[in-house]
């Protein structure tokens, strides 16, 4: 399905991270573990320029650990420093910040060699698209709730300085999309990760996507979390003469079969796919079908 959102907000969110690029020593780019290709914005590594880059694979609780360690390995191949974390929790911090100590050590020396010898704090961008979890990081490193959460897309509205200590300040941004998604996997990814405005989608049509990547790579994902037989989806599929052009039979089957069991009906006792669609999207994101990662190296 072809999905775009790229609201003036963020022509406006991408402007000023271009202004404030220039203040910082480095960008830490926070990608989802689960799609870290479909989350990458690709416009971030013009406005680092030559700045150095510490990519985190956010959200690694939800995705699958073995894929996960797949992209980071995949990543050093390309020089590039990666980190795989759950940022509401603070394990993380000692391997984030000896990795920020070894990106702005020629930054130090620089400094040194200018006769600089005073301390000044390492900073940071902190960027990364919508609800990726930039500021639920920022929080973790801080260790208080000082950036404003929550589980939807647009929270933070403007830039915004955290000092940490006084070797380490981060600037909390607003989370940025692109123009236009190279394909509309791309855009599919970004509105299962709960990046898109919700109000845009079509949920049962996003749905339906996602029952037909799950069955590639997760087969039993579905059978198991909501406990369907092999004669269950066979009697569902045998129950439909003609689908839609371009519809998947055994994907409908699947909801067909998911609505039913959890009183997702209308009046008539007709499957509410809407409401199925909502309950199984809210399950994906949530980690409720499992770890699950749609990408692969
Ligand atoms: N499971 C899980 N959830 C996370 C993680 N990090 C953040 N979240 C959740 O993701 C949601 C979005 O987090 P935010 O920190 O508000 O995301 P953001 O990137 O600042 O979002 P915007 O300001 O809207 O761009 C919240 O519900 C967080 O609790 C993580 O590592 N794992
Ligand atoms: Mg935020």
């Amino acid at each position: 399905m072809n999905i775009q959102w790229y609201p003036g907000h963020m022509t406006k969110a991408r402007r000023n991270m271009e202004r404030d690029v220039r203040l910082v020593d480095m960008v830490i780019e926070l990608r989802d573990a689960r799609a870290p290709y479909s989350t990458e914005n690709p416009d971030i590594k013009r406005i680092a320029g030559n700045r150095k880059r510490l990519i985190l694979l956010n959200k690694a609780d939800l995705a699958d650990p073995a894929v996960t360690k797949e992209w980071i390995a995949a990543y050093k191949k390309k020089g590039l420093e990666a980190i795989a974390l759950d940022s509401r929790n603070r394990d993380f911090i000692g391997s984030v910040k000896a990795a920020a100590a070894r990106l702005s050590e020629e930054k130090r020396q620089r400094d040194q060699a200018r006769g600089i010898t005073e301390q000044r704090p390492v900073k940071a961008l902190i960027c990364g698209i919508p609800n990726i979890g930039k500021s639920t990081f920022i929080n973790s490193v801080l260790g208080k709730a000082s950036a404003k959460t929550g589980n939807k897309p647009g929270v933070t509205k403007g830039n915004q300085w955290i000092t940490v200590s006084n070797e380490f300040m981060l600037l909390d941004t607003p989370g940025v999309l692109w123009p236009r998604f190279e394909s509309e996997e791309v855009g599919e990814a970004l509105a299962l990760m709960g990046s898109i405005n919700d109000d845009i989608l079509n949920i049962e049509d996003l749905c339906i996507r996602l029952i037909e990547r799950l069955r590639g790579s997760y087969p039993e994902a579905l059978r198991l979390r909501y406990d369907i037989s092999e004669e269950e989806l066979d009697r569902a599929l045998e129950s439909y003469e003609t689908v839609p052009l371009g519809v998947d039979k055994e994907a409908l089957s699947y909801m067909d079969i998911i609505a039913r069991k959890r009183g997702c009906l209308r009046r008539g006792a007709e499957p509410d796919y809407e409401r199925c669609a909502r309950l199984m999207i809210d399950d994906f994101r949530n980690g409720r079908l499992g770890r699950i990662s749609l990408e692969r190296p």
